[in-house]
């Protein structure tokens, strides 16, 4: 078994976000789900223990703050949970970092709520789940618009990554009758691949190279499109605004992650594509087992060097986590 793991997408919920969870499962799957998402310090530091896992990240669940339609409350809820988080980092610092949960309905309150949690509260990124829904539940705004760029000017200048985590599909006519398609069998991935895209597309990596901005699911499949994406957009008379290759900016301002997708065939792949350096391991918790990321992860054909990489070392440089 590798010590030392760091994981990141890595999953906690509030009584009032709960509910987001309860779609995506069975009612017997849910019991014990709903308490692994309550909890912080106890089953969670237990399978953390007995798994090699030293350090977890967490996040909110999704899509809470970003299906809050009003604005002010999804300022007032991302904060508390915030408050929340820090606390319970506090009560065990080596253990546990934090993600920010942030109102991207509003980029200006996301930008300074980002901020307050980077100076203040010692978080060392911000997760957020896809689009968010502006005022009513069908405006469903995306990241790459011209009105979040300050936004992410205050992402680069405070240095810290962008996890862009999924949530449910924004066009549904596309999954009518097919409600198993909607959630992180499929739907999910694709939203999620298709807003990356946009933000490379849209310019922003060449306005703001520095960026960091983190995958799950091993890049949501995007590092088995690379190369027919780039030779179709030359091909095409469509504007593409960025640059660069897609594949460029996949490789240079993207980091993906293993959560959630404990598969050796696209691991490796996505080690080929995009290198170890790139990759880290993360175990999507509670929504998937510890135990079985783990020990999947533990046993890949790979290298013990590219092992400690992905496991522990990419993470302490992003994050610039101490030791
Ligand atoms: C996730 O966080 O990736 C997730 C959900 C809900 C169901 C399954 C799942 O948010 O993997
Ligand atoms: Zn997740």
């Amino acid at each position: 078994m590798m010590n030392g793991k760091i994981g990141l997408e890595e999953h906690f919920a509030l009584e009032g976000t709960l509910g987001d969870s309860r779609n995506f499962v069975g009612a017997d799957i849910w019991t014990d789900l709903r308490a692994r998402l309550l909890d912080v310090q106890d089953i969670r530091l237990r399978e953390m223990d007995a798994n090699g896992i030293e350090l977890m990240i967490l996040s909110l669940n999704s899509p809470a703050i970003q299906a809050i339609t009003d604005t002010p409350m999804a300022g007032e809820t991302a904060q508390r949970t915030n408050d929340f988080l820090a606390a319970e980092i506090a009560k065990n610092p080596t253990r546990f970092r934090g993600f920010a949960a942030l109102p991207m309905q509003d980029p200006d309150l996301a930008a300074r709520e980002l901020e307050r949690c980077v100076k203040d509260l010692g978080f060392v990124g911000a997760l957020v789940n896809g689009y968010s829904q502006v005022n009513s539940a069908d405006n469903a705004v995306y990241y790459d618009g011209k009105p979040y760029w300050n936004f992410w000017s205050v992402v680069e200048s405070l240095d810290v990554p962008f996890y862009l985590h999924p949530r449910e599909p924004s066009e549904r006519k596309a999954y009518e009758g097919h409600p198993w398609l909607v959630g992180p069998a499929y739907g999910f991935g694709a939203e999620t691949a298709l807003h990356a895209l946009r933000l490379i597309g849209s310019g922003l990596f060449d306005r703001f190279e520095k960026l960091n901005i983190i995958l799950g699911h091993l890049g949501e499949a995007l590092p088995f499109t690379l190369f027919r994406i780039d030779e179709r957009i030359e091909w095409s008379p469509m504007g593409y605004p960025a640059k660069r290759k897609v594949s460029e900016y996949f490789r240079r301002n993207f980091f993906i992650t293993t959560a959630g997708n404990c598969r050796t065939q696209p691991f490796l792949s996505s080690l080929l594509e995009v290198g170890a350096s790139r990759i880290l391991f993360s175990t999507d918790y509670p929504f998937e087992e510890i135990g079985r990321a783990s020990q999947w992860f533990d046993s890949l054909p790979i290298s013990e060097s590219d092992r400690q990489l992905v496991g522990r070392e990419n993470a302490t440089k992003l994050f610039n986590l101490s030791n």
